[in-house]
């Protein structure tokens, strides 16, 4: 007999997988955990019954959050995390080897715990051994409001704006993401589908230039979120991830990617008409 998930992108539309077996269903005190083996993408994190991760096309979701931002500073050496507990984000961070601290952020110790025991590919990182990587189970909005002048770069890797995530779509969190920012800092968040969300995308990219001078949408294909077409909102104080950069060092960089290189860089942030409306 066969066992398929599907979760629901629109009404009448969604993503369905064949599952082969489960390796763990429970419920934290945030939300419902589902860790299940599936033959075409692996491994697959749910959340609340979304789709989070998995282990066939995570890869791009974690490079597309991480390097962007990352190339587009100077130096970045004290990079944060927000959200991100399967640990995935982390791992493409510290392959930058300017970075001294990797803070993760994460509310969620269940998911911490449940991505290194299932997860070992994206969460070897987060398993408390790494001296560069700093876990803290905290709410983000608690602790950004205790951080000043304290971060190269933050990274938002959150989930769908509803339940524990919502509050880091709102102008308030972006202002105290932003005094928590050096002079050159960056901040990424993960910001929806354009061909699904477009109303949520207008709010969100308002909020965002409400607080910084630099905002920018760019996208990555990734298979098995909604419409296959996902979106980053990339805001700076002084860099801007276009005119900024240094393609030989991008190019040139020390570590390999399977998607992201010196040319999807720029790429990356030409987007088709219907989501440049949505900035
Ligand atoms: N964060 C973005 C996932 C949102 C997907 N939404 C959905 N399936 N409805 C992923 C967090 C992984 N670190």
């Amino acid at each position: 007999m066969d066992l398929w998930l599907t979760e629901k992108h629109s009404e009448h539309a969604g993503l369905s997988l064949k599952v082969t077996k489960t390796l763990f269903a429970g419920e934290s005190e945030y939300q419902r955990l589902d860790i299940v083996e599936t033959p075409e993408y692996g491994r697959v994190l749910l959340l609340d019954g979304l789709v989070m991760i998995t282990e066939r096309d995570g890869f791009i979701y974690h490079e597309m959050l991480v390097h962007p931002a990352l190339f587009t500073h100077p130096r970045p050496r004290q990079v944060l995390i927000i959200g991100g507990g399967d640990g995935g984000a982390i791992r493409e961070i510290l392959k930058h080897e300017s970075v001294e601290r990797a803070v993760l952020c994460e509310i969620d110790e269940l998911l911490i715990a449940k991505a290194v025991e299932f997860l070992p590919g994206m969460a070897s990182e987060i398993d408390g051994r790494n001296p560069r990587v700093e876990i803290k189970p905290l709410d983000g909005v608690a602790y950004l409001r205790e951080q000043q002048d304290a971060f190269d770069v933050i990274l938002v890797d959150s989930t769908d704006p509803a339940g524990p995530a919502a509050a880091l779509f709102e102008e308030d969190f972006y202002r105290l993401a932003q005094d928590a920012l050096k002079e050159d800092g960056i901040l990424v968040a993960q910001s929806e589908s354009p061909f699904y969300q477009g109303e949520l995308q207008r709010t969100l990219y308002a909020n965002l230039r409400a607080v910084f001078p630099i905002v920018e949408m760019y996208q990555a294909f990734i298979p098995t979120y909604p419409s296959g077409m996902w979106s980053f909102a990339f805001a700076g104080k002084t860099r801007h991830p276009l005119r900024d950069i240094d393609r030989m060092r991008i190019k040139n960089r020390s570590f390999a990617t399977r998607y992201y290189n010196e040319d999807l860089h720029v790429g990356a942030f030409m987007l088709p008409t219907f989501a440049r409306e949505n900035i």
